[in-house]
């Protein structure tokens, strides 16, 4: 493998890139019209436009992405994440185009795209799930009696959905033909298929997943837990490795559940299984990722392993490069997705210019960044900008070192999600690991964040405030001296300065 090219853009290109580059292999980046000046196209070894700014004209371009990769010679195409990087067509039309997906096969993407399809194959191999049925939801009445069995709450989930999405609690009987209607019509528009199931509603779980690696000769490992319990409408914030609530015993049986679940689809690559974990630490099988994940950073800090090289390795066929006996937990890593939104006005997208920008060092400190000083932020993609990551020893000392690194993460002309990362790991709950997928909900308002990670204004302030003094006391001295003396020329321009 000596070329591969990279469909994705930002943060996630740059990473990919990296470790390409360690791996002697040439790098091709394909961009859109708005993404021309960006990191990634100058780093990669060749870089191609491939079409305007749009995603559905850029980014998501199948036929022209593999187009490309076949012009330039490149063998293989890693997709990152997001974009294409689930898309079982695509999958199999870069293999079909003899070049190497560095993923999994378009088999294992399908039956792991559909959640059903996921819960089925699961559940052969004795993954734990929450009570509720694995078959689209057919006759209503029938549906009614399995909830009343499984007993209220419950929540009707769209098979093809995901991120929350299609997903209605179901309180009482009454209720339940409006909302399994609505879940059906939502899933409809939303993704095009109006399968629904049900399953026992679990109150305020933690969301728990496990890193997998797969190669192609039938070799599995974990790579530990992340929490991503913080979370806002779906959107993870924070995530850390190792959770602060597991028991070697639970994360050893949610390991081998995960493996279980790849093992049911011939699961090969980098994946991730999902949990909800209870108070009482049961879990349950919730879905399965295959994709490397955003927050794959913390796993490769608490493990030492270069995700995106074992990636690469097991898509040119070798087998995995360690045993799960290789793997232990080495310290602790804590992420903060640095977005370019606005927590005070319901965490909306904010765009504008990075006027300042100047990511924190120092020891235990890594940034996966994907933009530059003086750079536009670009409205037709993810508002994240990067993700700071902070490694220590033990949790506390990580997240310590996460709030130094946030003070000195210098960012101006854009709102970020830095000061309220800054407020959430200080909560009380996140400090003691109390918490679980409603943190926001329960904990965070925004005027918790009013005055913070503006101390240059407040400086300037009092400073014209103190100029201010001067020169009024100065004046107030010269009227004295004046009535006496008859000068009196104005001191105004000191209190402007
Ligand atoms: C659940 C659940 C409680 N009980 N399923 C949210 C999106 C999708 N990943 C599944 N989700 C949930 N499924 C049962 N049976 C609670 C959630 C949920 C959630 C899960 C993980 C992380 C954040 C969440 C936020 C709200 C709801």
């Amino acid at each position: 493998m000596n070329k591969i090219l990279v469909a994705n853009r930002g943060e996630i290109a740059m990473r990919v890139m990296r470790t390409a580059r360690e791996m002697g292999i040439k790098t091709v980046a394909v961009y859109s019209e708005a993404d021309r000046n960006m990191p990634f196209v100058r780093y990669a070894d060749e870089a191609v436009c491939i079409g305007p700014a749009p995603s559905s004209q850029s980014y998501l371009r199948a036929d022209k992405i593999i187009e490309v990769a076949k012009e330039l010679g490149a063998d293989a195409i890693h997709p990152g994440y997001g974009f294409l990087s689930e898309n079982a067509s695509f999958s199999k039309a870069v293999s079909d185009a003899g070049l190497i997906f560095i993923g999994p096969s378009a088999h294992s993407i399908e039956v792991m795209g559909s959640k059903i399809g996921a819960k089925q194959a699961a559940k052969k191999f004795n993954v734990p799930m929450v009570p509720g049925t694995e078959e689209p939801l057919k006759d209503v009445n029938q549906a009614r009696e399995i909830a009343r069995s499984i007993g209220y709450p419950i929540l009707v989930k769209a098979s093809a959905g995901g991120g929350g999405k299609g997903m209605r609690v179901v309180n009482t009987d009454e209720e339940f033909d409006d909302q399994v209607r609505a879940a059906r019509s939502e899933a409809l528009s939303s993704f095009g298929n109006d399968d629904v199931f049900i399953e026992k509603y679990v109150g305020s779980p933690k969301h728990i997943e496990i890193q997998l690696m797969g190669d192609q000769h039938g070799n599995y490992v974990y790579l530990f837990e992340r929490e991503c319990s913080v979370q806002r409408r779906h959107q993870k914030l924070i995530e850390e490795a190792p959770s602060s609530c597991l028991t070697p015993d639970v994360r050893k049986a949610m390991g081998e559940c995960a493996i279980a679940a790849a093992r049911s689809c011939n699961y090969y690559g980098a994946g991730t299984v999902e949990f909800l974990v209870d108070e009482n630490l049961n879990f349950y099988f919730l879905e399965m990722n295959t994709r490397l994940q955003v927050e794959h950073c913390v796993t490769e800090m608490i493990t030492g392993i270069d995700l995106v090289k074992e990636q690469i390795n097991v898509a040119r066929g070798e087998k995995l490069s360690f045993t799960q006996e290789d793997l232990k937990i080495h310290g602790h890593a804590i992420e903060l997705r640095v977005c370019a939104e606005d927590p005070l006005n319901n965490f909306l997208p904010d765009t504008g210019k990075l006027e300042m920008y100047q990511p924190p060092k120092g020891p235990g400190v890594r940034v996966d960044d994907g933009y530059e000083e003086g750079m536009d932020i670009p409205i037709f993609y993810d508002p994240m900008i990067s993700k700071l990551i902070a490694y220590a020893g033990t949790r506390d000392e990580a997240i310590d070192r996460l709030c130094r690194a946030i003070d000195e993460y210098y960012i101006k002309g854009i709102k970020t999600t830095l000061q309220f990362g800054k407020w959430a790991v200080n909560v009380e709950a996140f400090r003691s690991g109390n918490f679980d997928t409603k943190f926001i909900e329960k904990y965070y308002k925004p005027e918790y964040l009013q005055g913070e990670g503006n101390e240059e204004e407040e400086i300037a302030a009092l400073l014209s405030a103190f100029a201010w003094h001067q020169a009024s006391s100065a004046r107030q001295a010269n009227t004295k001296s004046t009535s006496a003396s008859g000068s009196g020329r104005s001191k105004w321009k000191l209190s402007r300065s």
